[in-house]
């Protein structure tokens, strides 16, 4: 119903509108707009209200709603549901208990603030309130558990489509990050639930470094980390980002799911890769080892060259990559 009222208040932009037409329209009683209206105004909402004409909103809060984020929105299904948090500790664990509910698949989960957002093994990673976008995609697709790690790159690519069209160039860092200037503005947590051949249910988690500060930034993470902002010198409509890296994201996973095709997303990341001829090390659990980034290869794995000449494909699975003696 607040989603309905603001669509009504919307329309009729500067002009009020009573408290009888919204009644008659979305048959409530006046009260009870009267009580919506003021949780309206507890999101964030500017709302004059004047008794002989009815109401009218002065200025839009800065928030994640799908109300908010609809006007830019083009898709079929990824983001036309919704859930939206003040506060909450990591979208991606709450985006999981959507694994029993029917009209699940597509359903995106945002939080203002992540309280204990979380990256790969282990790593927390953090989330500031109103300064990123820390949102959560739900997903069923019909694909062997082998093939989840595409959908990360399906993430990475649309990340990067959805800056470049707001003039903003990104690289992905394979396998899971986003940079600009060799710092992360981006990471991505796919996690899933799935038997030996099927999948359950897979959660893409994006978080956005937007608009935060430098001095935002904790201390240690203050050399490996960026924000849009910080790159670009000024601040960044959250909610159209949003919107635009959930059109390019249900345009490349439906290349993927329906035509079997991940060239489309793999030649974005591979176009706009910060490793691909670089020396780095790859990092996996204890051991590391220096290797030079040949290529992408149609699957998504990193094909590198060790010293001794001899080449590999690495899978992204628990692989970290780093720059020699810096993040990238
Ligand atoms: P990662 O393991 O590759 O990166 C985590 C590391 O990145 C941390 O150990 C820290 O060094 C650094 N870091 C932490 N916070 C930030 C930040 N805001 N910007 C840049 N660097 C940072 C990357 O994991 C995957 C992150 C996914 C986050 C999303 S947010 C929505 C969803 N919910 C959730 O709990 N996680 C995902």
């Amino acid at each position: 119903m607040k989603n309905q009222i603001i669509k009504l208040l919307k329309k009729s932009a500067n002009d009020f509108t009573s408290g009888q037409e919204i009644s008659n329209k979305l048959g409530v009683s006046r009260t009870a707009i009267w009580k919506y209206i003021n949780q309206i105004r507890d999101d964030g909402y500017e709302i004059q209200s004047i008794v002989s004409k009815g109401y009218r909103i002065i200025s839009l809060p800065d928030i994640l709603t799908l109300e908010e984020i609809e006007p830019y929105l083009n898709t079929n299904f990824i983001g036309r549901n919704i859930i939206h948090f003040d506060s909450i500790e990591s979208t991606n664990s709450i985006t999981k208990s959507l694994e029993d509910s029917k009209e699940s698949n597509g359903s995106v989960v945002i939080s203002e603030e992540q309280t204990n957002g979380r990256g790969r093994l282990g790593r927390s990673w953090i989330s500031p309130k109103y300064k990123g976008i820390w949102m959560s995609i739900f997903l069923k697709p019909n694909l062997n558990p082998v093939d989840a790690v595409n959908l990360t790159q399906i993430a990475a690519a649309a990340v990067v489509k959805a800056t470049e069209e707001l003039g903003i160039k990104t690289l992905v860092k394979w396998p899971n990050d986003i940079v600009i200037n060799n710092k992360k503005v981006c990471g991505i947590l796919t996690e899933m639930k799935a038997e030996l051949t099927r999948i359950n249910y897979v959660v893409v988690g994006l978080g956005i470094n937007v608009n935060i500060e430098e001095s935002e930034f904790p201390e240690d993470i203050k050399d490996i980390a960026t924000s849009l902002k910080i790159q670009t010198n000024s601040s960044i409509n959250r909610q159209e980002l949003t919107a635009r890296i959930l059109n390019n994201f249900e345009f490349l996973y439906s290349k993927f799911i329906d035509q079997n095709n991940i060239e489309a997303s793999i030649s974005i990341c591979r176009e706009n890769s910060a490793v691909i001829g670089k020396d780095v090390l790859i990092i996996n659990r204890e051991k590391q080892i220096e290797a030079n980034v040949i290529d992408i290869d149609t699957n998504g794995r990193l094909l590198v060259e060790y010293a001794d000449g001899r080449r590999e494909h690495i899978i992204s699975g628990e692989i970290s990559i780093r720059g020699k003696g810096k993040y990238i």
